[in-house]
C-alpha cells in the first residue's frame, strides 16, 4: 500500500507516495528546519487514523506538543486518545518529569524502547527526533547498527520510520553509510546566491522508484507547516483589465495601492500585493499597474518572477496590442504565463479561442476564462500555473 507523505510536492517526486514499512531520512543543512517535515508527516498520518510515536532526545515531550500546536496541529488530543505516544529520551537527562509510554533513563535502553514502540504501531509511523543527538550519545558504529535493526523491524511491521538528521561535520563515509541504511533520502538545503535566498528540498534517492531530481523551494509557516514556496507570481495586463480584482480573488490576503484618479474610479498607481496559500503552495503575488506611465514599475516588479498571469478584458479587443506589449516589457516571454480572458460575464465577451486568434498566441500558452469580480476561473488559473511550474 502506498502512503502519502503530507509534504506538498514530495509524493510527486517519489512516484506517487511512499510504500508502507519504508524508512525516510530528512538530512538537513544546519539551520534548516527539518523537524517541520517530520512533524507534518506524522500529523498527516495521524489525521488519517494511523497510530504513531515520537522518540525524542532533543526536547521534552511537552515542548514537542507545544511545537505541534504552533503549526496548528493538535497532538495533545491524539496523545490523550493514545493514538500517538512518546518515547521520552530527554526529560530524565535534564531533570524534568518524564512523560511517555517508554522512558529512557540510560542510553542503553534506547534500542529496545524504540523496538517496542515500532511494534506498538504496525502500519503506522514513528518519528526519530533526532538522529544527530543519537549519534552523540551512542557513537557512529552503534547508531548504524541500531538504525539497521529498527528499519528491519519497521519493514516487518509495515511501520514508516522517519529520521530527522542535521548534517553537522561528520565523517563523510559515515554519512554515506547512514544514507545507505534507509530507503529514502531527502536533502534539505539552503539556496545561496551571494546571500541565502531560501531553502529547498530534493530527493537524493529512494529504493522503490527513480525520484525526480528537481529542487523544490519551501517555506515553513507557523501555523501551516511546510509549504512549497513560489517566490513571485506576476499579474499584469492593460489598464482596467481586472488585475487588482484578480489579485484579490486569488489571494489569501492582499492590499492595493490605489488612487481615486478619475473621480470615483480607482486605478492602481503602484502595485497590488497578495499572498497565496493554496494546496500547500505559498506564493507572493505582485499586480502591476496597467497605465503606460507606470511601465518603469513594471520592469522592476517583473524581476525574479517565476510565472505570470496576463489579464485581458475580453470585451476590449482594442487593448490586446497593449497586452502583448506588456508581456514583452515584463519579460513574461521567458517565464510560464497564462492569459486570463477576464470579464466573461459581460455580454459580447470574446471566447478564449477567439482571443488566441486575435492576439496571435501559440497553442502552448493556456488561456483561462474568468470573472475576477466573482472569483470565477481563479482556481482553474492557479492549477494551470502550478502544472506549468512543477508539472503534474
Ligand atoms: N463585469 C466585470 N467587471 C470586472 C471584472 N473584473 C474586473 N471588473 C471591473 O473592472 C474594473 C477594473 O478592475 P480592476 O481590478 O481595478 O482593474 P485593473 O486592471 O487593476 O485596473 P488598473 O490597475 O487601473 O489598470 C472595476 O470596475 C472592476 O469592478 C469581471 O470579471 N467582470
Ligand atoms: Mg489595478
Amino acid at each position: 500500500m502506498i502512503k502519502k507523505s503530507f509534504i506538498p510536492k514530495l509524493d510527486d517526486l517519489l512516484g506517487g507516495g511512499i510504500p508502507e514499512g519504508v524508512s525516510v531520512i530528512f538530512c538537513a543543512y544546519p539551520g534548516v528546519n527539518s523537524e517541520a517535515f517530520g512533524y507534518q508527516m506524522l500529523n498527516g498520518r495521524l489525521e488519517e487514523g494511523d497510530n504513531g510515536f515520537v522518540f525524542t532526545n532533543i526536547a521534552e515531550p511537552d515542548t514537542i506538543t507545544y511545537e505541534f500546536n504552533s503549526y496548528g496541529w493538535d497532538l495533545e488530543t491524539m496523545l490523550e486518545e493514545e493514538q500517538v505516544f512518546f518515547v521520552d529520551g530527554s526529560s530524565h537527562f535534564i531533570g524534568a518529569p518524564p512523560n511517555g509510554r517508554y522512558i529512557i533513563e540510560d542510553y542503553s535502553q534506547i534500542e529496545e524502547a524504540v523496538i517496542k514502540a515500532i511494534r506498538d504501531v504496525p502500519n503506522g509511523i514513528g518519528l526519530i527526533n533526532n538522529l544527530s543527538t543519537l549519534i552523540d550519545y551512542l557513537g557512529n558504529e552503534d547508531t548504524l547498527n541500531i538504525i539497521k535493526k529498527w528499519n528491519e523491524i519497521a519493514k516487518e511491521k509495515k511501520t514508516t520510520l522517519v529520521y530527522i538528521f542535521t548534517e553537522w561535520d561528520y565523517d563523510k563515509n559515515f554519512i554515506d553509510e547512514i544514507k545507505n541504511s534507509v530507503d529514502c533520502v531527502v536533502h534539505l538545503k539552503t539556496i545561496e546566491e551571494r546571500v541565502i535566498i531560501g531553502q529547498g528540498f530534493m530527493v537524493a534517492g529512494a529504493s522503490w522508484t527513480k525520484p525526480s531530481d528537481i529542487m523544490v523551494l519551501f517555506f515553513v509557516m507557523q501555523p501551516g507547516g511546510v509549504k512549497v514556496y513560489i517566490p513571485k507570481i506576476l499579474v499584469t495586463g492593460p489598464y482596467n483589465a481586472g488585475k487588482s480584482s484578480f489579485v484579490k480573488a486569488i489571494s489569501t490576503k492582499s492590499v492595493s495601492v490605489d488612487r481615486q484618479a478619475l473621480g470615483t474610479i480607482p486605478t492602481t498607481i503602484a502595485m497590488d500585493i497578495g499572498h497565496l496559500d493554496y494546496k500547500g503552495f505559498f506564493a507572493d503575488i505582485f499586480g502591476t499597474p496597467g497605465q503606460e506611465r507606470f511601465d518603469l514599475i513594471l520592469n522592476v516588479l517583473s524581476k525574479e518572477a517565476v510565472g505570470a498571469f496576463v489579464l485581458v478584458d475580453s470585451t476590449a479587443p482594442e487593448t490586446f496590442g497593449r497586452a502583448k506589449e506588456m508581456i514583452r516589457k515584463c519579460r513574461a516571454e521567458a517565464i510560464p504565463k497564462i492569459i486570463i480572458a477576464n470579464k466573461q460575464d459581460i455580454p459580447g465577451a470574446l471566447a478564449p479561442e477567439k482571443i488566441r486568434e486575435m492576439m496571435k498566441l501559440g497553442k502552448d500558452i493556456p488561456i483561462v476564462p474568468a470573472i475576477a469580480t466573482e472569483k470565477k476561473g481563479t482556481t482553474e488559473a492557479l492549477d494551470v500555473l502550478l502544472t506549468l511550474l512543477y508539472g503534474d
